[in-house]
């Protein structure tokens, strides 16, 4: 679908609601670099406590006026609510300010996705999920939608399409579900022929700008795009790379954020799944950040999506931090930019599958062949030989799956 650009002169300043509950400080900072990432311009932040939530606006009217005052005059300004609002509340914040652009935290995130989404599967999922946020907000807001003009939250579905006719959406919506569908179905195969050729897979899971992308490159000289912005690569990529003569595949998945738009994260279920059917994840956050957040914020998206492979973390950025201490038991310290840690990095994977399979020698008899062809994918056979009675297999095999093979072992 086409996509509006970006003005550049967009300027973007903050409402940072203060709740009990929230991390507001590591939010708000989130957000600007949120701003940064759409290519917009932070322009400043009103902060407020709220003690209870006004339901028409969130936060109170004395507020409201006084920001109105402080923005008056200026040109190209959108006021970003750093939380999620009601259509009504952005409705209502908008007027109290003048008729100012108002968006969300979620059609912020949408709109970055928007503009980095580079595959074709990518784009349809974003699309999906900007729908999705929009078509239960549409109901007789085509007007005030189609006053917002371009820039963050216009891009994706586009203008045009706001003012499209709920059906219309509707219609779209069901196409695209049924793409994403099909394509689904295609990646599923190309996993599932993985599994059968028995390659090892890994992937890199983990807060966004934590160097996932970059350490991808390192360690199989690929060149995914990393740069030092939120959501910098949506995409899954995965490139294949030895460790002393052992071959495995390496994942690079879309970034965790905390309260992603849950539409979001079922858009991406589908190729986040596939990365999650990996052998080893590992977890990579910023040893020089909010380390501890960030996993926390990854094990919880984890563990909703069901989630429950093996896993190292691996704390990245290390050359930034002198003071080991306070860092999860067992976490791998590595610096994908300075080459640090990585040699010790590939030792730990090599050992975690080295410690998980066995060596066997199998004998199947002929008149057992049958059986056993249904066990050969959990193999990787070595070499064999071809008896009177029986075939020989020199094989690997998982420890967790030896039981399978009891009758046939040596
Ligand atoms: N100082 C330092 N910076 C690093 C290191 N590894 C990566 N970076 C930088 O961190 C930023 C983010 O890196 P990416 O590889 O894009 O991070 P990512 O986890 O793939 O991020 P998303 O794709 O946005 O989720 C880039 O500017 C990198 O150059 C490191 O070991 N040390
Ligand atoms: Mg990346």
């Amino acid at each position: 679908m086409e996509q509006i650009n970006v003005k550049l002169t967009e300027k973007v300043y903050i409402i940072q609601p203060i709740l009990e509950s929230m991390n507001y400080r590591v939010e708000h900072d989130e957000a600007v670099s949120l701003i940064e990432s759409a290519d917009a311009v932070y322009i400043g932040t009103t902060y407020q406590k709220i003690k209870t939530i006004v339901p028409a606006t969130f936060i109170g009217s004395g507020k409201l006026s006084e920001i109105r005052e402080k923005l008056d005059g200026l040109q190209d300004i959108t006021v970003l609510f750093n939380g999620e609002l009601t259509p009504s509340q952005t409705l209502n914040i908008s007027s109290a300010l003048g008729d100012l652009k108002v968006i969300d935290r979620t059609t912020l995130i949408l709109d970055i996705f928007a503009k980095r989404a580079q595959s074709n599967e990518g784009k349809l999922q974003v699309e999906l999920a900007q729908l999705k946020y929009i078509y239960p907000r549409l109901k007789g807001k085509g007007a005030a939608l189609s006053k917002l003009g371009g820039g963050i939250g216009t891009r994706g579905p586009g203008e045009t399409q706001l003012e499209t006719d709920r059906r219309h959406i509707r219609l779209r919506m069901d196409y695209l579900e049924e793409k994403l569908r099909a394509l689904s179905v295609r990646r599923k195969l190309i996993t599932d022929r993985r599994e059968k050729n028995s390659v090892k897979t890994i992937s890199l899971i983990g807060y966004t700008n934590t160097g996932k992308s970059t350490l991808l490159n390192k360690l199989t000289n690929a060149e995914v795009y990393a740069a030092d912005r939120l959501f910098a690569t949506l995409d899954p990529t995965s490139r294949r790379f030895e460790i002393d003569g052992s071959e495995f595949i390496l994942t690079d998945t879309v970034g965790f954020l905390q309260s992603l738009p849950h539409d979001l994260i079922e858009a991406f279920r589908s190729t986040l799944e596939s990365a999650l059917r990996c052998d080893l994840a590992l977890i990579v956050c910023d040893a020089s950040g909010e380390y501890e957040m960030q996993l926390k914020t990854t094990l919880d998206t984890l563990s909703d999506m069901g989630f429950e492979k093996p896993y190292l973390v691996v704390m990245n950025k290390c050359e930034k931090v002198s003071d080991r201490t306070a860092y999860p038991k067992d976490c791998i310290f590595v610096s994908a930019k300075e080459d640090i840690g990585l040699d010790l990095l590939k030792k730990k994977i090599l050992n975690y599958f080295r410690q998980s399979t066995l060596q066997i020698r199998l004998k199947i008899p002929y008149e057992q062949m049958a059986a056993y062809g249904k066990l050969k994918k959990y193999v990787v056979e070595k070499s064999f030989k071809y008896g009177n009675d029986a075939l020989y297999v020199n094989a690997v095999v998982e420890s967790s799956l030896i039981e399978y093979f009891k009758n046939f072992i040596v």
